[in-house]
């Protein structure tokens, strides 16, 4: 976590706390200031040197806050927030965690339950303790009975955007250490799974110690929870990260053998018995000539690879397989038969298709998120502010009128601009699926994203029926962030996936991944049955500033965990081709 990063999450705590004890207008105020000092681009602590006004410089950031931040700069704490923690000793982040609680429910069950962390707020809603609790009844806490398990599982896991920057800046100090041969990632990081467990780190090098001292040194490590000869564990921003040492000519093999899945090295660990070999984490031996007691020895037999990790694959007469397909879903047996996919890449993305300006919810200007977008080399952009409609907040929606308005905009900065630029909206589709802009507004734009925005606990059934809806509509092109998950937050709507890929197809219309790593929706699994059903995705960022394009990477993994390939993907089409497919 970069500093700013370190100091938002407390100014977060902070609004967090305040608003538990019921204090008003304070928490959102610090709330923008959170926002702000994550965005600042340089560190905050060069500010806090030059003194308390250099950080009220900061957008929203007024003098209070700004000594609290010169404060927390200078001592390492801030004595106020301390004191909010020791009245009221609450895991707020655990708690307000459960999808339905937030700080002010923390606040009041504190008070009447002295509920302090999950295992309480369990047993107490298990004992039927807080539908008694007034403002609570017995649907509220039936949902928070239901809702701890999902809570509980976030806890423990991280977001793939929380954990690759960790895995990036690890894998970059480890890479400039002397004693480092080769570095790089494995499990499910390696794999670009949603949510990760913990960070693998796989090193080759002859000399494990000088490596494992150079990784419980790094600097971002805020804790050093084991240190041995081949391997090591350590904490970094809350996420934590396993290493281990091999020798070079091992390090193809430990690295196959530790970027998992279980069942993916299971199906392969199968497929080199048929044929007479063993295989693990050490290399690829041929067995045939061993009798059994022989070959328990790990390293027996003959040796037929295990420095690279594609020999470990060419042995087995497969084809290398993409760490983002190795789930067991059918990937080995595709690579026997010469019949994998070849994977969308992010240098194949030629724009974005959903994204933000200031006229809606977005920090910069139109003009602005186009010359960024031309800067990192896309041939087009297109704008789709937030309409207003269900789930959108009353100021930040655009009203039809304002759409229209817009379009003028619109055309002044095409005048500038040096790649395409079309003028979309992101509408909203009820719970009925029915969308919130006028049918002949629609008609008129160049490109309708229709996103759901509320009602997002639907049953399979009526969700379904609501996103195929919306799937038909003529005028709709792209279904934005289909279920409306936040990983580890919200769990979305559960989606019949093949229905909704079929009907989404047959109607020419896109399925997005949003690319945003709180998001990635649709997921994987959802974007393979896309990719079956014939159906086309987009892989957008929904940017809200112009460094939002830099979370595309993690949309494409997710379309390569979808086995989907650069045809599959709308937003990888030159702009004839893009707008033969809009409606
Ligand atoms: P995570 O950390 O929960 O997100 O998931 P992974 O896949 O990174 O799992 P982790 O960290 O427990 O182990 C890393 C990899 O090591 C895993 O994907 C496969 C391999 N591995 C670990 N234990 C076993 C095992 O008992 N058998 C086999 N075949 N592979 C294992
Ligand atoms: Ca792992
Ligand atoms: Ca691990
Ligand atoms: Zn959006």
């Amino acid at each position: 976590m970069s500093y700013n990063d370190e100091v938002a999450r407390l100014l977060f705590e902070f609004a967090d706390r305040l608003e538990a004890k019921g204090v008003e207008y304070k928490p959102s105020a610090y709330r923008r200031a959170a926002e702000n000092v994550a965005e600042y681009p340089e560190p905050v602590e060069q500010l806090a040197a030059t003194g308390q006004d250099a950080v009220a410089e900061i957008d929203r950031v007024g003098d209070a806050i700004a000594s609290k931040i010169v404060e927390y700069v200078e001592t390492g704490t801030i004595s106020e927030l301390d004191e909010l923690r020791e009245s009221m000793p609450v895991e707020m982040a655990a708690l307000t965690s459960v999808e339905g609680v937030g700080p002010k429910t923390v606040g009041t069950l504190y008070e009447a339950l002295g509920i302090t962390d999950l295992d309480e707020l369990e047993a107490a809603a298990e004992a039927g303790e807080i539908q008694d609790v007034s403002g609570f009844g017995v649907k509220t806490e039936q949902n928070i009975l239901d809702n701890i398990p999902f809570a509980r599982e976030s806890q423990q896991r991280e977001r793939l955007g929380e954990a690759r920057p960790v895995a990036d800046a690890v894998t970059d100090h480890l890479a400039d250490t002397d004693a480092v041969d080769r570095v790089d990632v494995a499990g499910s990081i390696r794999r670009w799974k949603d949510t990760i467990g913990d960070v693998d780190v796989l090193v080759a090098s002859e000399d494990s110690d000088a490596v494992v001292d150079a990784f419980t040194d790094w600097a971002r490590a805020d804790d050093v929870i084991e240190a041995g000869t081949h391997k090591a564990s350590v904490r970094a921003d809350a996420v934590r990260v396993d290493l281990r040492v091999v020798v070079p000519a091992e390090f193809g093999a430990a690295l196959q053998y530790f970027t998992g899945s279980k069942d993916h090295n299971v199906t392969l660990r199968n497929r080199a018995i048929e044929q007479g070999y063993k295989l693990n984490e050490y290399g690829i031996f041929d067995v045939s000539d061993l009798d059994d007691g022989e070959a328990a020895d790990q390293r027996a037999g003959q040796r037929l690879g295990g420095e690279t990790e594609a020999e470990m694959y060419e042995t087995l007469g497969l084809d290398p397989v993409p760490p983002e397909l190795r789930e067991d879903t059918g990937e080995v047996a595709a690579a026997a038969d010469g019949e994998l996919p070849t994977l969308v890449e992010t240098a194949d993305l030629r724009g974005d298709l959903h994204t933000h300006s200031e006229w809606s919810d977005g920090r910069a200007a139109i003009g602005e998120m186009v010359a960024a977008a031309a800067d990192r080399g896309y041939d087009y952009h297109c704008v789709t502010d937030h309409a207003s409609g269900p789930g959108i907040i009353e100021d930040i929606g655009l009203s039809d009128d304002d759409l229209r308005e817009q379009m003028a905009a619109i055309d002044d900065v095409r005048a500038d601009a040096a790649i395409d630029v079309l003028h979309g909206v992101e509408t909203n589709i009820d719970a009925d699926g029915a969308l919130s802009t006028d049918d002949d507004l629609l008609a008129e734009l160049d490109l309708v994203v229709a996103s759901p925005h509320s009602a997002l606990d639907q049953d399979t059934e009526p969700a379904t029926d609501r996103l195929c809806r919306a799937a038909e509509h003529p005028s709709v092109d792209i279904v934005g962030h289909p279920t409306g998950r936040m990983i580890n937050s919200r769990p979305g709507l559960s989606v019949d996936v093949t229905a909704l890929a079929e009907t989404a197809a047959e109607h020419g219309t896109a399925l997005e991944i949003n690319a945003n790593p709180m998001r990635l929706d649709l997921a994987g699994e959802a974007v393979r049955a896309v990719v079956e059903a014939g159906g086309t995705v987009a892989i957008n960022t929904d940017a809200h500033s112009t460094g939002g394009f830099d979370t595309a990477r993690y949309g494409v993994r997710t379309a390569r965990r979808g086995w989907a390939e650069t045809g599959d993907v709308l937003n990888t089409k030159d702009i004839d081709a893009v707008e033969a497919f809009l409606h």
